[in-house]
């Protein structure tokens, strides 16, 4: 195992980079479920997202029927979000950090809960303001298939499989390039949590 695997411009693999924090990260993911609920939003065109979201931070990514947004307060309840843990934006730092992207101090922690059947089909995260700033993502649970395009959605993307413990960080090029997630198989359940300067 590489420390630093790279497999595309400016997106950097730690394997392994949140295995022993990975108590403190369940127990805060917990406190923030109890205040703002996992919930499966509505997309534009009226479906269901088969992935579970909530968020905490200064804002949070929500869909509804109107498209996607970052907004300070949730729907579901009309509170903001949660605050987010420090133990969430020390791990984000930290891996910004290993990988050459300097000092990063995340807004938003969207939060998805993945079982059986869920996933994610490829799209771009262009929500966020500055997209100079990378987005960490943190894999915990059962491992998961990620696919990983290019610029094109028509980019034939790679596969990698993401397990418990794994941090990925996404700058530079990689920043806005397709991705998405396969189908989790039966018995399987998966946290990812995705820290982002959405402001
Ligand atoms: C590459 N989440 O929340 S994490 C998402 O596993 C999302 O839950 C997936 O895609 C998950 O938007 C993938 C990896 C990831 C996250 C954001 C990226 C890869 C990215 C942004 C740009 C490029
Ligand atoms: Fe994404």
């Amino acid at each position: 195992m590489t420390p630093h695997e790279t497999f595309a411009e400016g997106a950097f693999l730690l394997r392994g980079f949140a295995t022993a924090g990975a108590g403190m990260l369940y127990a805060s993911i917990d406190r923030i479920a109890a205040q703002a609920p996992f919930r499966h939003m509505t997309v534009p065109g009226g479906h269901t997202m088969s992935v579970a979201i909530t968020n905490c931070g200064d804002v949070g990514w929500v869909s509804d029927r109107k498209g996607y947004r970052y907004d300070p307060l949730n729907p579901l309840t009309g509170l903001p979000w949660p605050q987010m843990p420090e133990c969430f934006t020390d791990l984000a730092g930290r891996a910004a950090d290993a990988t050459g992207y300097g000092h990063f101090l995340p807004d938003a922690c969207l939060m998805n809960y993945y079982t059986a059947g869920a996933g994610v089909s490829l799209h771009q995260d262009k929500n966020e303001r500055d997209f100079t700033a990378p987005i960490v993502s943190v894999s915990l649970g059962s491992s998961a298939t990620f696919l990983f395009g290019g610029m094109s959605r028509k980019d034939t993307p790679c596969r990698i499989i993401l397990d418990h413990g794994d941090v990925v960080v996404w700058g530079g090029p990689s920043r806005l390039f397709f991705h998405g997630v396969a189908k989790l198989k039966q018995g399987a359940s998966r946290h990812n949590l995705t820290f982002r300067k959405a402001l």
